[in-house]
C-alpha cells in the first residue's frame, strides 16, 4: 500500500472514497464534516438522512463508519466516521480512534475502493492531541490487511499537520 501525505482541502480530491470526521448525528457539522456537506450538497444530508434512520437509536457509533455517495464531490464515495471527544487519554480514546481509520478502510474494501483520503480524524473541535493521533492514524492504515485499497492519502488542513505526519513516515 502506498502511503501519501499532502496539504489540501479534503473536497477537492479525485480519489475513490474520502473519510470525513463526523460526529454521531452524522448530518454534518463544522470543520471537514461543514466542508464535505457545504461542497457535496443536499445529495449528501438526503442520505446521510436515509443512513440513520436505519440506524439503532438513529445515530452512528464513535469509532464506526457509514458509506454514502458523494454528491457533487468529485470522490465516489464518502465515509463518515464519528472519531472519540479526547477527555485524557483514559476512555478508550486510542482504541476508538484506531477503529475509525480500520473501520473506514474495511468499508472501502467493500466498495473495491482503490484510493481513500483521511483528514485528520478528531484533532480539531474533538482535541485529540495530534502527534498521538497521526501516530495512531499511520500505525492502523499499516497494520490493515488491505486488498483493494492500493494507495492512502493523509489530507492535512496545515503545513504542520502534513510535516508532522512526514516525520512520522519516515520514521517508521
Ligand atoms: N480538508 C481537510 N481537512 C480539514 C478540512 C478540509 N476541508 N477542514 C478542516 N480540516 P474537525 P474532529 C481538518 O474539527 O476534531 C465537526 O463539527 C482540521 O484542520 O473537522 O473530528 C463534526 O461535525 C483538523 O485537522 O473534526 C463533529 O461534530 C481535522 O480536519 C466534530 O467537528 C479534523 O477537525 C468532529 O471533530
Amino acid at each position: 500500500m502506498n502511503i501519501e501525505v499532502i496539504t489540501g482541502d479534503i473536497t477537492t480530491l479525485p480519489v475513490d472514497a474520502i473519510v470525513n470526521a463526523a460526529n454521531c448525528g452524522l448530518l454534518g457539522g463544522g470543520g471537514v464534516d461543514g466542508a464535505i456537506h457545504r461542497a457535496a450538497g443536499k445529495a449528501l444530508f438526503e442520505e446521510c438522512l436515509k443512513v440513520v434512520a436505519g440506524l439503532p437509536g438513529h445515530q452512528g457509533e464513535t469509532g464506526q463508519a457509514y458509506l454514502t455517495g458523494a454528491g457533487n464531490l468529485p470522490c465516489k464515495v464518502v465515509i463518515h466516521t464519528p472519531g472519540p471527544v479526547y477527555q485524557d487519554g483514559r476512555h478508550g480514546e486510542a482504541a476508538l480512534l484506531a477503529d475509525c481509520y480500520a473501520n473506514s478502510l474495511k468499508r472501502a474494501e467493500e466498495k473495491q475502493c482503490a484510493s481513500i483520503a483521511f483528514p485528520c480524524i478528531a484533532t480539531g473541535v474533538y482535541g485529540y492531541p495530534k502527534e498521538e493521533a497521526a501516530g495512531i492514524a499511520l500505525a492502523t492504515v499499516k497494520a490493515f490487511p488491505a486488498r483493494a485499497v492500493k494507495k492512502v492519502v493523509f489530507c492535512c488542513f496545515s503545513r504542520e499537520d502534513a510535516e508532522l505526519y512526514q516525520r512520522l513516515v519516515a520514521q517508521q
